[in-house]
């Protein structure tokens, strides 16, 4: 759930064992990096980097608990003028089908807000108001392999 206005930076890691391919339907995002696909064997193709997609590969996790996941981090820019229920997947239909499919609802913004500036972004980790910060991304997908570093020792 997010707020009109808003602008928050994504993390998606594939702590999966498959290759996905993150989409978006309505808003595009734009790709901000690509961490951790040399460390399980992918190459990132770093020219995508600064531009703007509704799609972007997050090769698989190499099972590896010592390698880090690897992940592409997004910016989700709601500051054009759709509000309601937007739909992001993965673009491979079977893992859609199983479940990788969700719903990022973009509520209007707080009337008191509307004479303001556009919302800022700050680094992640950096304090602010909730309403412009950067959020703590959701987890993405929600489907993991039981040798997920997490899991490992609880599951
Ligand atoms: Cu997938």
């Amino acid at each position: 759930m997010t707020t009109l206005r808003a602008v928050e930076d994504w993390t998606i890691e594939n702590r999966t064992l498959k290759h996905h391919e993150f989409h978006t339907h309505q808003n595009h995002f734009l790709v901000l990096c690509q961490d951790n696909f040399e460390v399980n064997g992918t190459q990132a193709d770093h020219s995508i980097e600064g531009q703007f997609f509704d799609t972007v590969q997050v090769p698989l996790w190499d099972g590896d608990p010592e390698h880090p996941f690897p992940s592409v981090k997004v910016r989700m820019d709601c500051r054009g003028l759709d509000v309601g229920d937007f739909v992001y997947h993965c673009h491979i239909a079977e893992h859609g089908d199983h479940g990788m499919m969700a719903i990022i609802r973009v509520n209007p913004a707080p009337a008191a807000a509307k004479s303001q500036p556009e919302a800022t972004v700050r680094p992640a980790g950096q304090a602010g108001p909730a309403t412009a910060g950067v959020r703590k991304p959701p987890s993405w997908p929600s489907v993991r392999p039981q040798a997920a570093r997490e899991h490992k020792n609880t599951t």
